[in-house]
This record gives structure tokens, sequence and C-alpha cells, in this order.
């Protein structure tokens, strides 16, 4: 029997129990009990892991009354849910976040501490889910904290790969992949459910015939079926008692398909099906943007769409009932065109299990669904060939062309004669192989439509989407994306969130961000600059104790100036010009070695998609020009280069706070928002940035004279393109710039080689298709400017303080309300903590 404790003694129907109290006495004794009962040790014989353990189910206790307590509430309430279907969710680490949101943060330290723990290193312990590749997964991940905050139903619905993104490491300069094993040791934040399980099916052929009342109907006969199991992680608002659900799918085999194997005694058989069905969900693929073709990603999306499109209708019989009512239940969001199949398979299952008709599964499903693009560039829109659908969805190809031919109807009435316009629009590519365009699926499929910042919704609307918006405006909306302050602020830079509170007086602005306002009346107060700098110069001097550790690297956090890029390496992000500053300055100190410069420690942080050349030769390139500043003793006391290995949510959470300066430096009209330059500005980084995406908001929000603008706009780039841009002409017309490519081309740093570098330098001067040269002089008067301003520290830490003042637009809190106003029509589900 438990032992009693008067201090929390209450009925068992509240968290006040023996067993979830809240008190620091309580969490001793349930964090020994579950040392004990869970993890089978004494504190003797306990593994750093085991310690670890424990503390995750001390808190996770503390979270399930809480999350029965929601579906309970939600069921009776029959609340509308938003379902937010994704195949990426870049989680990081729960154990420290879901302390904060419990408001136990504090005691759970001291408990721990006098239970003699090293709270820091049980931290550490944790492995995150990286079940994403970059900004859209953890906005999906910043999402699901901020539904539950505002305490709006909803669902995430998503993929539990066995192996998340690879992890990082750097040999000689260049990435290595290692697979993820984050299951390994297993993972105490989620549930398995093994009775939520549905069917997925592959391949086969269709049939058309005539049921009972003599209604045409069709089935799909299958050639290969699997099942789809339900892990449930509970995602805890802060302060308040609403838990989510995050519902992530396995794929195993069917049990029947096994057993009739083995009846008939082909046991390799067997096990060869059990191998090819979990093979769906073994693993993430590792790209930004899709490789074309890729069946298994394909299996992959409509695994997880299926069972979840099933799960929801399932969900809706037992609680609501008439499936004419599903809409009304529910508002499903598109995380991408990643989940648009669900589309078609909403369509199937009501037109082929249900017996709905034609015309009013269209209008549930239309009514049901919402779509949000990430991207412009056209790599990354998805296409998939006619014959693979064919092959492996053939039912869903029959719904698509039957969408299309009656869609296509509607634009030929409208436009009559206009049959460009038709081809345009048709959710067929008909232009060389056929191919399914899985954008123009979600649009039509959907309710709404939206981008992810002001400038990337223009630019939906003028150029992606343009005929779309033409026929239906109404439906086109802007939610700029946002980030949660609770993982971004409190649990990753506690020291600015201790700070933040003492001035503000209070610790609403975790879940108020814009009242961060209150601080704009004390940014010229010398003692609170000198507070503000303290806290930034011990966050960079935890990061320079890491990066020491793990990249090699010294770094003065007291003297230099912590100038940070942190992103997936891509061209369009243009690292590349990140590079060509270090070097001029590298040579400018070379020059004058007496040249009184600021001293700045250059650090980057990114992975490149395996199969991306140009973006793994770019780490090779930081990397080479690293190795010779950081041994170059004539310039090593003013600038040193590191990269951080292994960038993710959990070393992300390193960098943010001990920035100064954060690198925004994409071409105009690529970056569709970016959301680590609203990480970096929220933890006091002044961002040097061009006007794309969401830079231009930030811009706004923290004031021109606090933002180092540079580069050229979209409108300009596009302009420049139209006329014919010639990099060759920067090159030659700029003697700085020549000298700056011709020392990577010289072999400076590649020990000689003249050729490893080649194909960067060579694509710069002939292609540069994100144009980097254009941009390169701009950017250089930037940085200069930049060093000036950070020589006056009254005005940098000013400058600092207006920006975390002025972020309040950035929370995700803010984004989600939006989408619940404007675009899902929810109201919040309010639930006591
Ligand atoms: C965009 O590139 C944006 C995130 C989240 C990315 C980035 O600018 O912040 O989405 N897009 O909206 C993406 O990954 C597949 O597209």
């Amino acid at each position: 029997e438990a032992p009693a404790e008067t201090e929390t003694e209450a009925p068992a129907t509240s968290h006040e129990h023996t067993r979830t109290g809240m008190s620091k006495a309580s969490l001793k004794q349930a964090y020994i009990d579950n040392l004990f009962y869970i993890q089978g040790r004494f504190r003797e014989v306990a593994t750093p892991h085991d310690l670890y353990m424990a503390a995750a189910f001390t808190v996770r206790d503390r979270m399930l009354e809480r999350w029965v307590k929601s579906a309970q509430v939600y069921k009776s309430s029959r609340a509308r849910t938003v379902c937010y279907l994704s195949a990426e969710y870049l989680l990081g680490p729960h154990l420290a976040n879901n302390l904060v949101n419990l408001g136990i943060a504090e005691v759970a330290q001291r408990a721990g501490e006098e239970l003699d723990l090293d709270f820091k290193a049980i931290l550490e312990e944790e492995e995150e889910p990286g079940l994403g590749n970059g900004g859209l997964g953890r906005l999906a991940a910043c999402y699901m904290d901020s539904l539950a905050t505002v305490q709006i139903p909803a669902i995430g619905y998503g993929i539990r790969y066995e192996f998340g993104i690879f992890d990082q490491i750097i040999e000689d300069g260049w990435q290595v992949e290692r697979s993820d094993t984050w299951l390994r040791n297993g993972n105490p934040w989620e549930i398995p459910r093994p009775k939520i399980s549905f069917p997925v099916m592959y391949g086969g052929h269709t049939e058309h015939y005539r049921d009972q009342a003599e209604r045409p109907r069709v089935r799909w006969i299958p050639d290969m079926v699997i099942s789809g199991v339900a892990y449930d992680t509970p995602v805890l608002g802060y302060g308040v008692g609403n838990v989510n659900l995050l519902r992530l799918w396995k794929a195993e085999a069917t049990e029947s398909f096994d057993f009739q194997t083995f009846n008939v005694g082909d046991y390799y058989g067997a096990v060869h099906a059990k191998i090819e069905a979990e093979t769906i969900s073994k693993v993430l693929y590792p790209n930004d943007d899709p490789e074309a073709g890729k069946e298994l990603r394909l299996k992959q999306q409509y695994f997880f769409v299926s069972c979840s499109i099933q799960d929801m209708i399932r969900l809706h019989l037992n609680t609501v009932g008439p499936l004419e009512t599903f809409h009304e239940k529910f508002v499903a969001q598109l995380n991408d065109t990643h989940p648009a199949i669900a589309v078609a398979e909403l369509m199937r299952l009501l037109m082929d299990d249900h017996a709905v008709t034609w015309d009013d599964a269209w209008a549930t499903t239309r009514a049901t669904f919402c779509y949000t693009n990430h991207t412009l560039l056209p790599e990354a829109l998805e296409t998939w060939s006619v014959a693979l659908f064919e092959r492996l969805l053939p039912r869903h190809l029959e719904i698509i062309y039957e969408i299309n031919r009656r869609f296509l109807d509607e634009v030929r009435v409208r436009y009559l004669g206009d049959e460009e316009r038709v081809a345009r629009m048709s959710l067929i590519d008909e232009a060389g192989g056929r191919r399914i365009r899985m954008a123009h699926l979600a649009v039509v499929g959907s309710r709404a439509v939206n981008g992810v910042a002001a400038l990337h919704s223009e630019l939906i609307k003028t150029t992606l989407l343009k005929d779309f918006y033409e026929m239906a405006p109404e439906r086109f909306h802007n939610v700029t994306n946002g980030v949660t302050p609770r993982r971004f602020i409190v649990v990753s830079n506690p020291r600015l969130a201790e700070l933040i509170t003492e001035v503000c007086g209070h610790d609403r602005w975790i879940r108020d961000l814009d009242s961060l306002r209150e601080l704009e009346a004390h940014a010229d107060d010398p003692k609170l600059q000198a507070r503000w700098r303290e806290v930034k110069t011990a966050a960079k001097r935890d990061l320079a104790v890491w990066l020491k550790r793990h990249a090699g690297v010294l770094l003065d956090p007291q003297t230099m100036m912590f100038d940070i890029q942190a992103k997936r390496l891509h061209e369009y992000k243009r690292q590349h010009l990140n590079v060509l500053h270090i070097i001029r300055v590298y040579q400018r100190l070379k020059q004058n070695p007496n040249l009184g410069m600021v001293p700045r420690a250059f650090i980057f942080g990114g992975k490149a998609a395996p199969g991306y050349y140009m973006a793994k030769l770019m780490i090779k390139l930081i990397n080479a020009v690293a190795e010779v500043i950081n041994n170059d003793p004539q310039v090593n006391g003013y600038i040193r280069v590191a990269f951080m290995p292994d960038f993710n949510v959990k070393n992300g959470q390193r960098l943010y706070p001990a920035a100064d300066l954060s690198e925004q430096i994409s071409l105009a009209g690529k970056e569709a928002s970016g959301t680590g330059n609203m990480k970096f500005s929220m933890n006091g980084a002044l961002t040097v940035g061009t006007l794309d995406g969401a830079n231009i908001e930030i811009r706004e929000e923290v004031g021109a004279e606090n933002f180092f603008l540079f580069g050229m706009t979209a409108e300009e780039v596009r302009r420049k393109q139209d006329e014919g841009y010639r990099p060759w002409d920067y090159y030659h017309g700029d003697q700085e710039l020549k000298s700056d490519i011709d020392l990577i081309a010289s072999g400076l740093f590649s020990h000689g080689d003249t050729n490893l570098f080649r194909p960067l330098t060579e694509h710069l001067i002939h292609q540069d298709p994100f144009m980097v040269l254009a941009d390169y002089r701009a950017y250089l008067e930037c940085q200069d400017r930049i060093s000036t301003v950070y020589d006056r520290p009254a005005e940098w830490d000013r400058m600092s303080i207006l920006n975390v003042a002025r972020m309040g637009k950035f929370s995700s809190d803010r984004s989600i309300r939006e989408y619940a106003e404007r675009i899902w029509s929810i109201e919040p589900q309010p639930l006591g903590a």
C-alpha cells in the first residue's frame, strides 16, 4: 500500500492523491517508487538512464489524470476537434517541457537536489524524438503545444518512425550520417494502444457492382493489407488542465494475414510479409523536398492518412453519430501536401464503406479539410506519377480522376474556351510522364488554403496558385507562423525567463507573450542592460563549454560576438554568403593585423539531406575555413569559426539563448517563413536579414531601427531574373568578391586541392541561382554596420531588449488563435489545471 502523506491526502479523484501529488515530498516518494517498481532499481545500482526513466514516469503520472479528464470533457461536450495531419513532428525532449507546463519545474528540481540527483544530467539523458526534418516538423510540435495551451481540443496524427532524422557527425569536415535509434531504450512518453488499429490496403484492383438497393458501388480488392497501431503521447498545455493527444501510427503485419500464411506452412513467407509491413513506418525520409517517385514514401503518406481518417470516422460514429455531421465534429489541417491523399481517402471511405453518395461525400470532404502550403520551391512541390498511383492506390486514382473531371468542367464553364487554364489547373500534369499534382488536390479538396507568412501568402496568390485564387479568392488566407515561448524561452533560457519575470513582476507573459511589451519601458535602464548582458554572456559561456567539448573549438564568450546561422543546409538559405563574409574579414585581418575589430565567433549548425551534394560541400567548406582560421594565430584572437554537430531541437536550445546575431539571409522570396528567426530574436539576438518570409514581419514588429536589413526585395529579385541575371558580371565587377571566391578556389582551405570546392565556386560564378553574388556587397556593408553597433554596448543592449519586448506576435499561441477563429471556427474548451 502506498504510504499515506498527510499533506497530500485528498479524494482519489483529484490530482493530489498520494501517487500523483505535486508537493516536494510526493515527488520524492513517487520518484523512488518509480525507480523501484518500473525500472527495478535501487539508487545504488541505477544507471543514468534508470534515473531518467524514473523522472519521466513521475512526470507522466501527473499528466494522466488531466488527460483522461480532457478526453471525458471533450467527449461529453461533443467538442469540435482539430485533427492536425502531419508526416513530421520534431518534438524535442519531453521531460523539461512537461515539468514547465505542469508548473512543477522548480519544486521538482528541489526534490531532485534533496535526493542528491544531478538534475541537469537527468535532463541530458533524454533522447529526443527527431520525427521531422526541420521547420515544418518543428512547427507541428509548437502547434501541438499551443493547441493545448489555448485549450483547443486537438489530435495530432502522424507516423511513429522507428528511425527519425539521422544523427549527424562530422568527420574530416564532412557530414556523416548515423542512424537515429531513439527507441532503443524505450519511450516512457508513449502509451501503445494495440486495440486501436486499422487495416491499410495497397495495390490490387477495383470492382464496380450494384448493391442491394441497386446503387452503383465500388469495392477495392487489394493485394496487400497491413495494420496501423496507435501510439499515444499526451500533450499538456501550459498552466491548464487540457491535455491533447498526439497519435502516431506504427505499421505492423495484420494478424489474420500472418496466420493465413502460417496455416499453409509458408513460414518464410509470413516473416517476409511482416518485415514488408513494418518497413512502412521504419524510417523518416531525411529530405526537405520529396525525392521523385519514392514508392515507400507514398506508402507512408497513405498509411498514416488512412489510419487517421478511419480513426476519425470511428470516433465520430462513437460519439456524435451520423456521418452527415462529420465536418461539424472535425476539421482536418493538412500540413503541406504530404497528407493530401486524405481528400481521396475520406471520399473513398464515405462512399465505398458507408454508402454515401458522391455529392454528399464531396460536400463533407470539402468542408473538412484545410491546407497549409509551406514552400514555393518548385523541387519541393509534390507530384506522383499516375503509373505509381495506379499500381499502389487504384481506387484513389479513380476518385482523383472523377474529382478532376468535375472540377475541370467547373473551370471550363467559368472560363469559356480557356483550355490553357484548364491544363494549368488540372490535378494531372500531362506534360512528359503524367503526374498527379498533390497541391492541386489539396486546394480543390479544401475549404481554406493558407501560407505561413504575409509575403509567402501573397506569393501563393500571385504565382503558385494564381488561377485558383482568381476562382475563389475568399478561400485564401495567411497565418504567420509562431513558436512556443515555453520551450524556446522558459525551458531553453531559464536565466532570461527569470529576469523577464522579475522586471515585469509576473510570469503571465509565458502565455500572453504580448505582455513582454512591458519591457520596453526599461530598455534604456543601464541596470537592466547590465543584467541583460550578464544573462547573455552566461548562455554564451554554456555554449562555449559545449562547443569546446563537441566541436573542439575554443570561443571567448566575454569578448566575442556570437554570430549564428542554424538551419538546414540549403543553397537558398545561403550559408555560403555567410562564408564569403568570413573570408572577407579574414583577408582584411591578414592585410592589416592591427585592424581594431569586434571579435566574432561565427557559429553554424544544420544538417544536409544525405543526397544533396552541394549542401554537403557547404558543410565541408565551413569546416575547412574553420580549420584554417582557428589555427592561424594572426587572426584567431579576433575570429573563430565553429560548426555545431547534430543540430536538433536539443542542441538548438543551446544555441538560441547564446546568439548575439541571428543570420536570416535567404534570397528574398524563397524562405516561406522561417521560425528559427523568431527563436533567436525571442532570446535577444539581433537579426541580420533579407526581406524574406517572416523576417519582414519581425522587422515591422521590432522596428526597422532594431533590425539589420540588407539585400534585394523579392520584387527586385524577380525583375533581375527576368532581365537575365549574370553572376559573372558581379564576380568581375567587385575586386573583393572576386578575391574571396578565388581564395576558396586557390586551395587554401583544401590543403592545396583546387578541385575540392570547384563545383561550388564555379556554380556561383556561372549560375548562382540564389543570387549570392548580387547580395554580397550589401551584406558586407550591413555586417560592418553591425560591428559598429556592437561596439556600443548600451545601444546594442537596448536593441536586444526591444527585440524581446516586441516578439509577442510570434508566439504560436497567436498563430493557433488565428487558425481557430479564421480557419477552423472552433472554440476553446477550458479545463482548469
Ligand atoms: C519552410 O521552408 C517554414 C517551415 C514551416 C518550411 C520554412 O520557411 O518556416 O516550412 N517548408 O512553415 C517546408 O519544409 C516542405 O516545406
